[in-house]
């Protein structure tokens, strides 16, 4: 399959219907709680950050960050290495870390431990996509928009090599090894 058309996982309307439900859910349990800090983990979570930010209805501010995956030589380590840190302070804030994706779970795990570094008032965790049957570490989600399968994702955010971050839904591509 063409990475210009990829099939469709998740469609547009199925992205946009549970990212409403994710927002009703996370306003509902941080009322009262506020200040909460969403930190966008780039690239991958830059759309879902965007929509799902805009459709909550308690105070919110936005922060990002980036990591990088140590390789050898082809081959995912497993470590992960901080490109950019938060700009603001987070101290006694309540963090909620969006991601795009979760896969083996080595960044997600990462980001929790140093961002309890920065003592905030809590760390919760949201991801767009789960792919459990790739776990190598055990990571706590609180909000999980889909369960998927083991397969390569590219839309809303998400890539391969750079392509079809742009797509308005989730596609599969069977990239060639
Ligand atoms: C993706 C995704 C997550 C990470 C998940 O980022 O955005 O941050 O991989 O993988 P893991 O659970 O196996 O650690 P990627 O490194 O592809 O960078 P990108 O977001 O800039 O595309
Ligand atoms: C990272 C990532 N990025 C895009 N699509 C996937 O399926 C991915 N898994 N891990």
């Amino acid at each position: 399959m063409s990475s210009d058309n990829p099939e469709v996982l998740i469609s547009e309307a199925d992205i946009r219907r549970r990212v409403d439900e994710l927002a009703a859910q996370i306003s509902a349990d941080y009322a009262g709680k506020e200040p909460l800090v969403l930190i966008g983990v780039l690239k991958g979570s830059f759309i879902f950050l965007a929509d799902l930010s805009r459709r909550l209805n308690i105070p919110r501010t936005i922060e990002f960050i980036a990591v990088s995956s140590y390789e050898q030589g082809s081959v995912q380590s497993g470590a992960v290495r901080l490109v950019m840190d938060v700009r603001g302070n987070i101290e006694d804030k309540h963090v909620l870390i969006v991601e795009d994706i979760v896969d083996t779970g080595h960044t997600l795990h990462y980001l929790i431990g140093m961002l309890r570094s920065h003592r905030p008032a809590s760390v919760r965790t949201c991801a767009l996509l789960h792919k459990a049957e790739r776990a190598e570490v055990d990571v706590h989600i609180d909000y999980v928009g889909f369960n998927i399968a083991d397969e390569w994702v590219v839309g809303y955010g998400l890539d391969y090599a750079e392509q079809n971050r742009t797509l308005p839904y989730i596609g599969v591509v069977h990239p060639e090894n």
